[in-house]
């Protein structure tokens, strides 16, 4: 996929996301438009996937370390056609596989997540996996940067160095906010790219919302030979909706029937200035 047709399917997700979350009156939405566009950049373009053989040993993984922005997971992985798309309406209901966040038991998911601190590890353990199994596949890990707090993530991150490992890429949603508000009043982080940089690892800073700068970002892994790398990626929480940017309590609100028709008449006249410079692309 070009570009323009990336960002045209980022706008049909965050549609999806809203009118699931809507309809199933849960959800963390905020956290999920922020990430949009870096699951976008992952699932239509750079990752070697294949739905229909969803557990290929050759396959690259993802790992939704913030597992609280399972939506715009759960739609691209519908999307994409590791499930119905029908499915997408049972979600957080009861009896569903589509709960709340990541559940392995959904084809394209490869562990159970929520717990915040936990990805990267496990992501460590999948790329050392690769290296001494002789295979090519690629670990992403997408982290929240509230998440940074847990010291298990630091302890991930000095492995990954140790080992080398190159086939290793942790993605920040650097989206400045957690569940309570600003992370540097809860937890300062900053300078977060020096302390990863001090770590070992290779610091690609990058607007997270930018689908250009990710798929550049993205391809160019492994960028420094026996180093994982990565990507702070600054976004905006709740991104694409103008009364949800940088609002905390969008981390889990859900749109109200208004909030939900003014969001879509949004998205939807980004989508036709899109399609007024010439891409139209359908959305399966
Ligand atoms: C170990 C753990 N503690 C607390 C929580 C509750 N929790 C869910 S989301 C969240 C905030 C996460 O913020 P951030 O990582 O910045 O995510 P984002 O802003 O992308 O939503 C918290 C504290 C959790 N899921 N796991
Ligand atoms: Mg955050």
């Amino acid at each position: 996929m070009e570009i323009k047709a990336l960002q045209e399917k980022a706008i049909h997700i965050r549609m999806d996301l809203l009118r699931m979350i809507h309809g199933s009156k849960t959800g963390h939405t905020g956290g999920s438009l922020s990430n949009t566009d870096i699951l976008t950049a992952l699932y239509y373009k750079i990752m070697n996937i294949d739905p229909l053989n969803p557990k290929d040993p050759n396959r690259d993984r993802f790992i939704a370390s913030k597992g609280h922005s399972v939506e715009s997971l759960w739609c691209i992985l519908a999307d994409r056609g590791f499930f119905p798309k029908e499915e997408l309406n049972t979600f957080s209901q009861f009896g569903t596989k589509l709960i709340g966040h990541p559940n392995n038991k959904v084809p394209g998911i490869e562990m159970n997540t929520g717990a915040l601190g936990h990805g990267l590890a496990i992501s460590v353990g999948m790329a050392l996996a690769a290296k001494r199994d002789g295979k090519s596949y690629r670990v992403f890990c997408l982290m929240g940067d509230g998440e940074q707090a847990e010291g298990s993530v630091w302890e991930a991150a000095m492995a990954g160095a140790h080992y080398k490992l190159d086939n290793l890429v942790g993605i920040i949603d650097r989206n400045r906010l957690q569940i309570s508000g600003s992370t540097e009043d809860v937890m300062g982080l900053d300078p977060l790219d020096e302390k990863w940089a001090s770590f070992g690892w290779n610091v690609i800073d990058l607007d997270g919302n930018d689908l250009e700068a990710l798929v550049k970002a993205f391809e160019s892994i492994p960028t420094v030979p026996n180093k994982p790398t990565l990507i702070m990626a600054n976004t905006v929480k709740g991104k694409g909706i103008s009364f949800a940017e940088n609002v905390p309590h969008w981390h889990h609100h859900v749109p109200s029937d208004e909030e939900l028709t003014k969001a879509l008449a949004e998205l939807s006249a980004r989508l036709n200035n899109l399609t007024e410079k010439g891409q139209v692309q359908s959305h399966g």
